[in-house]
């Protein structure tokens, strides 16, 4: 849509706090971490950081499990740290995301216990309890539990509760106006302290059909579909941007997006008044097994939504966050020889593309997978509980484990690398994850004195999409579709164009351009030159060249 709003124009920059810079030697990133790098942010010309939950925490799931919504963990700082932060970020120029996980909160909460003490607590509908005289409940399948199964039996008042994530993540009771209040309260809070922006955690997952009806064999390889957009989910959206979104300059974003392009529409649209932003699993789910992906299938995923919301709604543009390996990893080529091309060549695609992209910190400098072989190894919860289960079921636990080395979200959770000191100069104690071992050549310090790196080509990046509005807002039209290697198109707004060249292969390509596209200035090109002859351009590998059109 032309509606022009600066979370359009925003280039967002996620951070993992507890990985991103330890400023007191424990081995845990924390908020001065971060306060020490505000020049660093400011210097990559992202208008947005979103930092992933940074409230009290047991961490089970790494602060997605909230004990109190008004505190800091207290491995990560104090509220005067983020009050500093924040101002820190809004003197540069820096909008902030907060990250607002409620469809659970953690069973450490004090909400939950209560609401476990007794059955006729005043909280004890904050949550979902099954009680065992109605028998067992139909089964409901977790995302970590260790057995998989999401309900699971307190013997203190002999009952169930629902976890759709870990144990020690019970669902909140969304039906409950009082839950609603405590929530609207809570965003409140942070908002009038001037954060900019929510991501709202899992809340697509938030409104469920309490009657919890049993699930057709199967349904778990559609979870979405059947845990998703629940009966009363806008219903709450519309209440919460009464409360709150409507009354402060800020924008909401949710993860999920439903499982069709009208639930989506749904939840974003501008007259809904319920969110600005959703994002959408096609583009990292094209990658869940070592097979990869094809150019084709992430061509026509990324045509096909944007055309969806070509003229109404809004979408988030990513390949890679917390939840996932590293974007080169994943969609380019990590080996030494195309590691710099290829990443570049994925940040020129992310920053070029119609929706607010979101980067994810290290992507900027083209940072890796790291290569555990050992279950001790990993931290994830996701991970640790996965390898139970699937030990349990009898699964062939070497594949299992190559897979985990490929996908596991820990990959993406190693310590932001700096410079080549010990530990990449994250921490001077112990890193909670071991830092990648290629950080002695991957890492700011050195990507900054080099005009070449990757961290170099991603500020120029980030700057091209900022002095162009047609790439924020303009059309996008796919060229030689057919083209089995190389994704190219066309951005054009208010009579101005331009062509994104993407070589996704790690060979040379050839692709010609259209009769009726006339090639101008070279906008960014991720090598020294180009090869053409006539309309024929001979790409290298994994080469990206932003044209103007004449
Ligand atoms: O993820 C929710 C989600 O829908 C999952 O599919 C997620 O992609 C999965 O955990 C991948 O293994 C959100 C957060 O992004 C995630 O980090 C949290 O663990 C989860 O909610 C629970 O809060």
């Amino acid at each position: 849509t032309s509606d022009q709003t600066w979370w359009k124009e925003a280039v967002i920059y996620q951070l993992y706090p507890r990985s991103f810079k330890d400023s007191d030697g424990d081995g845990v990133g924390d908020l001065r971490g971060i306060i020490e790098k505000l020049d660093y942010l400011q210097s990559l010309g992202i208008t947005m950081v979103w930092v992933n939950p940074i409230y009290s925490s047991p961490n089970d799931d790494n602060g997605y499990d909230i004990s109190d919504y008004r505190d800091i963990m207290a491995e990560f700082g104090t509220m005067e740290d983020f009050d500093e932060m924040l101002q820190g970020m809004h003197d540069r120029g820096i909008k902030f995301v907060m990250d607002v996980v409620v469809n659970h909160s953690s069973d450490e909460h004090e909400w939950f216990v209560q609401s476990r003490s007794s059955r006729d607590n005043p909280y004890r509908d904050y949550y979902h309890w099954w009680p065992a005289e109605k028998g067992t409940p139909p089964y409901r399948w977790s995302f970590f539990d260790p057995e998989g199964n999401a309900w699971r039996y307190d013997s203190l008042t002999d009952a169930y509760y629902l976890h759709y994530f870990s144990r020690k993540q019970p669902d909140l009771n969304w039906e409950n106006p009082k839950v609603r209040q405590e929530v609207y309260d809570i965003m409140k809070f942070w908002a009038e302290k001037g954060v900019d922006g929510f991501r709202l955690d899992a809340f697509q997952f938030a409104s469920k059909d309490t009657t919890f009806p049993e699930f057709p064999k199967g349904y778990e390889k559609e979870v979405i579909k059947y845990y998703g957009m629940g009966p009363y989910l806008h219903d709450y959206l519309r209440e919460m941007y009464d409360e709150v979104f409507s009354k402060y300059d800020v924008f909401a974003v949710a993860e999920g997006a439903g499982s069709t392009f009208e639930d989506a529409h749904d939840l974003v649209d501008a007259d809904r008044n319920e969110l600005q932003m959703a994002y959408h699993f096609e583009g990292v789910d094209l990658v869940n097994d070592l097979d990869g992906y094809t150019l084709d299938e992430l061509r026509n995923s990324f045509s096909k939504w944007d055309s969806a919301f070509a003229n109404e709604g809004w979408i988030s543009i990513f390949l890679a966050n917390h939840d996932n390996a590293r974007l080169v990893s994943r969609y380019g080529n990590d080996s030494p020889e195309f590691r710099a091309p290829s990443s570049k060549m994925l940040n020129t695609f992310i920053l070029s593309m119609r929706g607010t992209p979101y980067c994810y910190y290290g992507d900027e400098l083209g940072m890796t997978n790291i290569d555990f072989d050992s279950i001790s190894q990993y931290r994830d919860i996701a991970a640790i509980n996965g390898y139970q289960k699937a030990l349990s079921e009898g699964a062939d636990m070497d594949a299992f484990m190559e897979r985990l080395n490929f996908l596991s979200r820990d990959n993406g959770r190693t310590p932001m690398q700096w410079d080549d000191s010990p530990h990449a100069g994250f921490t001077t104690g112990i890193p909670w994850l071991p830092v990648n071992d290629n950080f002695t050549e991957i890492n700011v310090a050195n990507e900054s004195s080099d005009p070449n790196s990757c961290l170099n080509y991603f500020r120029k990046m980030v700057q091209l999409r900022k002095d162009n509005p047609l790439l924020v807002y303009g059309d996008y039209t796919v060229v030689a579709p057919k083209h089995p290697d190389v994704y190219a198109y066309t951005r054009e707004l208010d009579g101005e164009a331009m062509l994104v060249i993407l070589n996704f292969s790690s060979t040379g390509q050839l692709i010609n351009i259209p009769n009726g596209l006339e090639t101008g200035e070279i906008m960014i090109n991720n090598y020294h030159e180009i090869n053409a002859e006539g309309n024929k351009l001979n790409l290298q590998p994994y080469q990206a060249i932003i044209f103007q059109l004449n």
